[in-house]
């Protein structure tokens, strides 16, 4: 398993990313506390010096594994399953971009918080089909660049689109996309699944990323959450993915990303 820290290169209304606004920063330390990689959560691919970010890569030695795209929905409020057509298209236009930079990087792309909400429960069922449309495009878009593109179910307080691993694990079925996998986030699976093990077993075959947080969104270890249990599982099942860590950060962003990268060697080390 590849051990992964998530950063934003831009401040975020979203704050579940460590070094949010200074990715040089985040990059350094992350080099330096031994992870393996990053994952980078972006508004804009365009907005991003990529020839920079090469070079402070190959200079810590290190990968970035994922892009998150949630904050064209948070700060711009573009959505997969909008409900102006309008909408949709400049979500998807945003989602072309950061494949675009996904391919040149060898990195996935996470259709995560970008699908937004439904807001008209009237209409539900008819702007649920229109957003699979759209993560159909993403998929064949993504799939002639070789780009991974990984749907996380998120907790019901966040989203009315897709909250459990077996909703997810459907509509990657039924798009039958071979690029298309799931992404389990330990935070949302405490909310929504009824046990951690059995639901891994159940979904691995289509398991593509996990992002560990804990109960409260804090470091692992912080919290109640078994990541013993999960881990044991996760080998069970063959999962050699990355696990990044996506946590708030608290109390300090170092103290986080220290905590974070300790409690996946202990893990890693001794099982
Ligand atoms: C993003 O990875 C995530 O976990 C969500 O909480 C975003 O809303
Ligand atoms: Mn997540």
């Amino acid at each position: 398993m590849k051990k992964v820290i998530s950063l934003s290169p831009t401040k975020s209304g979203f704050g579940q990313l460590l070094y949010s606004g200074d990715l040089s920063l985040g990059l350094k330390r992350a080099g330096e506390l031994g992870y393996d990689g990053v994952e980078l959560s972006l508004r804009d691919a365009k907005e991003l010096d990529s020839k920079a970010l090469q070079h402070q890569l190959s200079l810590y030695n290190l990968r970035v594994y994922g892009i998150a795209t949630g904050q064209t929905y948070y700060n711009d409020g573009f959505s997969l399953f909008a409900e102006e057509g309008e909408k949709r298209l400049k979500a998807l236009e945003r989602m072309k971009g950061h494949v675009d930079l996904a391919a040149q990087l060898g990195a996935a792309v996470i259709i995560g918080g970008i699908r937004g909400k439904i807001e008209s429960l009237v209409d539900y069922d008819e702007i649920f089909s229109h957003g699979k449309e759209m993560i159909g495009e993403v998929c064949r878009y993504a799939l002639d660049k070789k780009v991974m593109i990984l749907l996380e179910p998120i907790n019901r307080y966040e989203t009315n689109i897709i909250n459990t691993l077996a909703e997810g694990m459907n509509i990657i079925r039924e798009l039958g996309y071979a690029n298309l996998r799931l992404l389990a986030d330990t935070f949302h699976m405490n909310l929504e699944e009824v046990s951690y093990g059995q639901v891994l077993l159940e979904v691995g075959p289509c398991l593509g990323y996990v992002h560990f947080a804990d109960s409260n969104r804090l470091a692992p270890g912080w919290g109640h959450t078994d990541f013993q249990g999960i881990y044991q599982t996760l080998c069970e099942i063959g999962f050699d993915g990355p696990v990044g860590i996506e946590v708030l950060p608290k109390p300090g962003d170092d103290e986080a990303a220290k905590q974070g990268i300790k409690f996946l060697n202990h893990l890693l080390k001794n099982n």
